[in-house]
């Protein structure tokens, strides 16, 4: 075989789906399951979006013109860059019911989303919108922004044209808009409902690039303004037009209902009587009562003992609710990056994976509005507990991304929509770079959970099959990182892509390890181990283990699971691989110096930076432990893998404790301030990220082992329960007091300058965490 056939062998196995039963193929996912999901707030990256989990959907969404210093913008797409001074939603269940608040320079904006199978409606069933229009009063003396332009859309991604209404009255009765057909809910119609009397104007375009919706809406208006001096859409449609907008202009306060009825419905004797039920009086008994089950839900999932004050209890429930508002689906195909110096006929240097749909929660609607592996663990810890089965359903759509080597992308950028917003750079995925299976700390607890007999009859039976059908796909995705990324001696393991011919980064990057410019070995090479990566493994391997022991397989796969997870908790050699006894601390081990530092050069007469090495003290690189403390160094007591009368777990509450190394009044840093790489950029053009802030992801991590070793007899178990009390409550204090300020939940936060939000605002990734902080709810990570 040539060196060329090797390769394309390679290349295609990496874009060949694992051949196993895909999850999506349970029958739990099937059925009512499925359909009862088929609605949704799905389209988490403009401001109100809808469509259904089906690859080619109807959409629907919202647009509206906002005023800022006197000039005119069109909102959709949710863009921090038009200053809504907060947006997100105020309750979501995940399934039929969500409530929004959008304040946009003097606009107050609500969306109320529900759905619901009514009698005669169509596959997935019927769902309304409400929107609500007020003013702050400082704005009112503004002549111009007292009309304020609404827009809804409703668009057929398949590209089949939808009829207009022949006639919009402008009538306070309900009013039909557009109908249509579509091959999985029958024929269709949109009505429209609003107290007052409506001026209505239309427009009608035929594409098929759904993420053009913006520019389409926004030509039409500003033509029509040329010739009319109106800001009115043109009331004309293109022939066979597959996407219809609705303009009503609106004096605030208004409020305004629109209705979407599957099934043959104007055949339907019944379709009074379903309009009225998802309109006006009928909608606000229907919303106010959803909203109040949503909030006992909540009390009795995440607030049983009333831990917290209702202040804060309302930014527990928002963080939840943006969550679940921000689950997205997505249908597509990721770019995989072809090997150095390949190239299809076409010049494209990937390879496309095979079509699929994802069904996941995003870190940002705003800035990172798509999926990424390993925030998906951490936004599952929140969601299984709110809703196992959703749970399930996103977890299952993640593992049928294994590919035939056990890998699953990092980054899911699937369809247009997604694409749009990801520069050139950032598109590809190569097959070789890993990033932590955090899916593994949500399918341990529902292992555990089953174990424990906590999930009802119906619950635990789903589960079951769930995990034994998921077996298979876990034992390939670790294997994949067990031979892929490990180190040179036995039972090491490091990220393995680290680039060591770089001269510009002052330490080269770990993308895969999800903590990107974290301090590592300053010269990779294949000596580095990583004490995240085994932590990793560690977990991983007691997941599949306890999955193993529940589904009683008595195989070789299941002893070699049982020997790997007793030699990874093995804390003789986690301490001879990864601990510095001087000070108690975990690090990682590689060829590494501290005396490098970026430095400007004159490069072709154009300055760059570039690392050097110092030239004085002149201490080339060596094999040692890589002496930063910080989340790296944390992991195994993250993992409860120190024994709980260990000194080593004293000196950890020492490095956690220190204002000097990682305390701050907000939560933890992610590098301590005695680290010489601490807050300092990485290049010329990146600022520090992962080298001083505090995030949310680890902080929890660390608090849930606090929790673990106050929990447990031993020594430091005092000392342990005092540092979780003051971390909980300086985390919750801090980030509502950030939303409160500042309308949003942040990326991460500043442990310098009081705490406060940075990086992407409006991320409700890993930042709903806080939920399970204030609940006080903990993985299962500890055997
Ligand atoms: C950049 C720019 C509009 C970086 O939350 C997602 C990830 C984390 O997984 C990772 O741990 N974030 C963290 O270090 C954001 C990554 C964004 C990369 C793509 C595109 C878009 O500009």
């Amino acid at each position: 075989e040539t060196e060329g056939a090797a390769t394309l062998r390679t290349v295609m196995r990496s874009v060949t789906p694992l051949s196993a039963p895909r999850m999506m193929d349970l029958p739990q996912f099937q059925g009512d399951h499925k359909e009862s999901l088929y609605w949704g707030t799905y389209r988490p990256n403009v401001y109100l979006g809808i469509r259904s989990r089906t690859p080619l959907s109807l959409i629907a969404g919202l647009m509206w013109i906002g005023l800022k210093n006197g000039q005119y913008f069109l909102r959709h797409v949710c863009q921090d860059s038009d200053e809504l001074s907060t947006y997100g939603w105020t309750a979501h269940n995940g399934r039929d019911y969500g409530h929004q608040m959008l304040v946009d320079h003097g606009l107050l904006l609500t969306t109320s989303f529900l759905k619901e199978k009514g009698e005669g409606s169509g596959y997935g069933g019927d769902w309304a919108v409400r929107l609500g229009a007020n003013s702050e009063r400082s704005s009112l003396n503004d002549a111009q922004g007292s009309t304020t332009h609404l827009f809804f859309y409703i668009a057929d991604e398949s590209g089949k044209s939808i009829t207009m209404a022949s006639h919009v009255p402008s009538s306070r009765g309900p009013v039909l808009l557009a109908s249509g057909s579509h091959d999985e809910i029958g024929d269709w119609e949109l009505y429209l409902r609003s107290e007052d009397g409506l001026e209505i104007h239309r427009a009608g375009f035929k594409s098929m690039s759904m993420h053009n919706l913006s520019d389409l809406v926004q030509q039409a208006v500003a033509t029509n303004a040329m010739q009319t001096g109106n800001l009115n859409l043109p009331d004309m449609t293109e022939d066979s037009s597959n996407i219809m907008t609705y303009q009503v202009s609106i004096k605030t306060p208004a409020q305004i209902d629109i209705v979407f009825l599957s099934g043959s419905a104007s055949k339907n004797p019944k379709i009074e009587e379903r309009i009225s039920k998802l309109t006006g009086p009928m909608l606000s008994a229907r919303l106010e009562s959803k909203q109040k089950e949503f909030e006992e839900r909540y009390d009795q999932i995440f607030n049983v003992n009333n831990k917290i004050d209702s202040k804060e209890l309302s930014v527990g429930r928002a963080a939840l609710s943006n969550l679940l508002g921000g689950v997205g689906y997505f249908y597509g195909q990721s770019k995989i990056a072809l090997p150095k110096g390949f190239t299809q006929k076409n010049a494209d240097k990937y390879i496309p994976y095979w079509p699929a749909a994802l069904y996941t929660a995003v870190p940002s609607r705003s800035f990172f509005p798509r999926g990424f592996l390993w925030d998906e663990g951490f936004h599952q810890l929140v969601i299984w507990r709110w809703d196992v089965h959703i749970s399930m359903d996103i977890i299952g759509h993640w593992l049928d991304l294994l590919n035939s080597d056990g890998w699953i992308p990092r980054e899911q950028i699937l369809g247009a929509e997604a694409l749009s917003k990801v520069p050139e750079e950032f598109v590809l995925q190569y097959p070789s770079n890993g990033n932590p299976p955090t899916l593994f700390l949500a399918i341990r607890d529902l292992a555990s959970g089953i174990h424990a007999k906590q999930f009802s009859g119906d619950e635990a039976e789903k589960i079951s099959s769930f995990l034994e059908r998921a077996y298979i796909r876990l034992n390939s995705w670790f294997q994949w990182f067990n031979s892929t990324q490990s180190g040179k001696y036995e039972g090491t393991f490091y990220w393995h892509g680290r680039d060591n011919m770089t001269t510009r980064e002052l330490n080269p990057k770990t993308l895969t390890s999800g903590l990107d410019d974290y301090p590592r070995a300053s010269h990779p090479n294949d000596e580095e181990r990583h004490v995240d990566l085994r932590c990793w493994m560690l977990l991983a391997t007691n997941c599949i283990r306890s999955i193993a022991e529940f589904l009683k397989m008595d195989s070789a796969l299941e002893k070699d699971y049982y020997k790997m997870s007793n030699q990874l908790s093995d804390f003789r050699t986690l301490n001879k691989l990864h601990l510095d006894d001087k000070i108690g601390a975990y690090f990682d081990y590689g060829n590494h110096t501290e005396k490098v530092r970026l430095r400007w050069y004159d490069v072709q007469d154009k300055d760059t930076m570039r690392r050097e090495l110092l030239r004085e003290t002149l201490q080339p690189p060596q094999l040692q432990l890589v002496p930063h403390v910080g989340y790296v160094s944390l992991f195994p007591f993250m993992m409860g893998a120190i024994p709980h009368e260990s000194w080593v777990l004293d000196k950890q509450l020492d490095l956690i404790s220190n204002t000097s190394i990682l305390w701050t009044d907000y939560g933890l840093r992610s590098l301590s301030r005695t680290s010489s790489i601490y807050m300092k950029r990485n290049t010329e053009h990146d600022p520090p990220y992962w080298r001083g802030a505090i995030w949310i992801n680890m902080n929890y991590m660390i608090l849930s082992a606090l929790h673990h070793y106050a929990n447990e007899d031993g020594p430091y178990k005092g000392r342990a329960g005092e540092l979780y009390d003051k971390l909980r409550s300086n985390l919750i204090r801090n980030i509502v007091q950030n939303y409160h300020e500042t309308g949003f939940f942040w990326e991460n936060y500043d442990q310098n300058n009081k705490g406060k939000g940075k990086g992407a605002r409006s991320f409700t990734g890993w930042t709903s965490l806080l939920v399970l902080i204030m609940a006080e709810s903990y993985p299962t990570l500890h055997r």
